[in-house]
């Protein structure tokens, strides 16, 4: 989903854009990358790729989000510095931030505080990426930076039930719930904790702003600076889907961590806020599901690592 989403926006920039799918190059490979960064000779990276899932998918699989994250990371980070890749964007996850963080959520929050235990090993491999863009910096000189986006959704999400984000899963359960005529939802949690999202074209918008702005050690925010309970989430995607039902929760699962808000004040001093509505983001999904579901697309289980 951010990897898509940031070639639609390099579309109107002028440059050429490599990419690499699944089939082409497993990342998790050393020498594979280190092989295909050298033939390629990228200007400029973006981290996208990243083994990525919602609550479940992160509490269920550590061995794979801590494996997966790290070795991606390294692999790419270490083939671009011997590459010598003129900028490189990392891209981590506001789930490095401490559970109870003091909210709005300052870069300088890190490693402040005991991590969420639901996504503690995603979070510990994005951290690391942090440092490893900082270490090469301080090091080698190489202009690595690293940007920590707040929750995702958009275009080419992972609408997977059990393995997906919760605006996914939410926004698929709902239009199901609608099609089969179903009186009641099942949310998960107790609808209470609150999250903040940030449109996938949004997030690319900003990354391209940081990566003609930015050059520095610390990492930055980016997000809405707004946020918004499970409850309201589900009312909103209710609403923008036209579904009359009810919510029933299921407090047996997992709420997470209670809050995660950003602090964008960093972000809005380089000049950038996120242009898009919630509301306005959630409809473009909701359009964008609609016609991939009319082509006869099946958008449960989609694999996780994107790039
Ligand atoms: O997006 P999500 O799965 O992960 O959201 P996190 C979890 C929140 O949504 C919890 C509630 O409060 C859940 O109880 N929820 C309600 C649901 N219904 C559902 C549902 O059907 N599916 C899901 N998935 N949740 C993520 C990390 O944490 O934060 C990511 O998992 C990443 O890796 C991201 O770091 C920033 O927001 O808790």
């Amino acid at each position: 989903m951010a990897g898509s989403a940031i070639l639609r926006r390099l579309a109107g920039e002028g440059c050429e854009v490599l990419t690499a799918d699944r089939a082409t190059l497993d990342l998790r490979r050393q020498e594979e990358v280190e092989r295909w960064v050298a033939q390629q000779r990228p200007d400029l990276v973006f981290v996208a790729a990243a083994t990525v899932g919602g609550i479940l998918a992160n509490a269920t699989r550590p061995a794979e989000f801590l494996y997966d994250n790290l070795v991606i990371e390294t692999n790419i980070i270490h083939a671009a510095y011997r590459t010598g890749v003129g900028k490189l964007v990392f891209l981590g996850s506001s789930c490095i931030y401490p559970r109870l963080a003091e909210q709005p959520m300052r870069e300088d929050a890190l490693l402040t505080g005991p991590l969420e235990p639901t996504n503690e090993w995603y979070a510990v491999a994005k951290i690391a990426g942090i440092k490893l863009c900082q270490a090469y910096r301080r090091q080698y000189g190489c202009d690595f930076i690293a940007a920590m986006p707040t929750n995702l959704y958009g275009i080419g999400d992972n609408f997977d039930l059990q393995g997906g984000h919760v605006a996914a899963a939410l926004l698929a359960k709902i239009h199901r719930a609608k099609a089969e005529g179903l009186d009641s939802v099942e949310i998960w949690g107790t609808g209470t904790p609150k999250r903040e999202f940030l449109f996938a074209d949004d997030l690319a918008d900003g990354l391209v702003h940081l990566a003609k702005h930015y050059s520095d050690e610390p990492h930055v925010n980016i997000g809405t600076g707004s946020e918004v309970s499970i409850r309201e989430l589900a009312d909103l995607v209710a609403d923008v889907v036209g579904y009359p039902g009810r919510f029933q929760y299921d407090t047996s699962k997992p709420d997470g961590t209670p809050r995660k808000l950003l602090d964008v004040s960093r972000m809005t001093a380089l000049g950038w806020t996120a242009p898009t509505s919630l509301r306005d983001g959630f409809a473009a999904t909701y359009c964008w599901y609609l016609e991939r579901l009319a082509g006869g697309a099946d958008l449960r289980g989609q694999p996780a690592r994107t790039a």
